[in-house]
């Protein structure tokens, strides 16, 4: 098996590439479709600031990686959920890769600053883990960069998780979801910039990056995704590309190309009337957000005021006084009482990838 590029001795196949590659022409590649994102969608300039949603798991460590690698200017987020032996372990993940890259890592712990932790405030809230979960994480992403100045969020969604979350999606035709499900979504009054540069990569892709970069991640899966709806949906996909290279690719940006513009209108439909939240000063539909309400009824401690100061503290010197502007907020798409977990907040590692951690040769079909 040689590289396409050079010729030399190759060290992953991707099939949809219909091509094999070295290291260092897989990491150029990575380098390359990562650009191309950014390119084709507007993700992000170099003048601007980026808060990159660390998990300590592959994928959110690649991205901040590639990102840095590129010369954006990228920080982390690590939100400590309380999860146990689970949390500890991909907090250690993340600031171990901050120390060895030199980079900012922002630490929010929803223990310690909400009072509430994932496995019992669900519980005491009667929400399923990953839903109070995926509310939180939103949450607090949005806000910590609004209140630390930084124009954009990027999160670590690669080609399987897109791919499943509209396979999800259609499956039960939320409509108003697919009309918003893309690789940007534009900053409104009240949220940042999100942006997913990850999109023309899939998962194995991402933990042969990670091994072939030395980068150390958490392996084991979250204890509270057990059941989890998108962990199906990823294995169907993965069936189905196992017989048709390609498959995910075609079907997720056959879809944006073709399909998403005709579900906008309802989506956007979906976003009006909002108005800052009487707790934080968050933009809701409702006069409390669905995070001030989880974390009452998750027995947790809410802001004293209509804003949020915990994360004053966490930003320091670096607050931008302005995180909430004035007038009409143009929607949330995220701030909504959904029942189900947001599968785009999950970053499961598929079963079969697990042994790619220290050999990427291995990560082949
Ligand atoms: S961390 Fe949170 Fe995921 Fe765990 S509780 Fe669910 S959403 S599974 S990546
Ligand atoms: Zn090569
Ligand atoms: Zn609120």
């Amino acid at each position: 098996m040689k590289c396409r590029v050079c010729r030399e001795p190759a060290i992953i196949d991707i099939r949809r590439h219909n091509a094999n590659f070295c290291a260092d022409h897989f990491l150029r590649l990575c380098r390359d479709q990562v650009t191309k994102a950014i390119e084709a969608f507007s993700m992000i300039t170099p003048d601007e600031r980026c808060l990159v949603a660390v998990s300590g798991g592959k994928d959110s460590l690649a991205v901040w990686d590639i990102l840095l690698d590129l010369g954006y200017q990228a920080d982390g987020l690590y939100l400590g959920l309380g999860i146990g032996d689970y949390s500890d372990e991909s907090g250690r993940y993340a600031r171990e890769f901050a120390a060895q890259r030199g980079a900012t890592l922002v630490e929010i712990s929803l223990p310690d600053a909400y009072g509430f932790d994932i496995p019992n405030g669900s519980r005491a809230a009667k929400r399923k883990p990953c839903s109070a979960c995926g509310l939180s994480k939103r949450h607090l992403f949005d806000q910590a960069a609004l209140e630390g100045g930084y124009d954009v969020v990027a999160t670590g969604h690669n080609l399987d998780d897109e791919a499943a979350v509209l396979f999800g999606n259609v499956l039960h035709w939320q409509t108003e979801y697919l009309g918003r499900q893309l690789p940007v979504l534009p900053a409104r009054d009240g949220f940042p910039r999100k942006i997913k540069p990850l999109v023309r990569l899939g998962e194995r892709e991402m933990a042969a990056y990670c091994v072939v970069k030395g980068i150390d991640y958490i392996v084991d899966e979250c204890p509270m995704a057990k059941g989890n709806k998108h962990i199906g949906y990823k294995e169907a996909l993965t069936a189905i590309e196992a017989t048709s290279a390609g498959a995910k690719h075609s079907f997720y940006f056959g879809f944006l190309d073709r399909a998403s513009a005709r579900f906008q209108a309802e989506a956007e439909a979906d976003q009006a009337d909002l108005t800052p939240c009487t707790e934080c000063g968050s933009p809701t539909s409702t006069e409390v957000c669905a995070f001030c309400r989880l974390v009452t009824r998750a027995g947790g401690r809410l802001p004293d005021g209509d804003h949020d100061t915990r994360l004053d503290a966490w930003f320091g010197d670096h607050v931008h006084p302005d995180p909430v502007v004035d007038g009409a907020f143009a929607g949330d798409p995220d701030d909504r009482d959904d029942p189900d977990p947001d599968p785009a907040d999950h970053e499961p590692v598929l079963v079969d990838l697990a042994p790619t951690r220290r050999s990427p040769k291995d990560a082949r079909p």
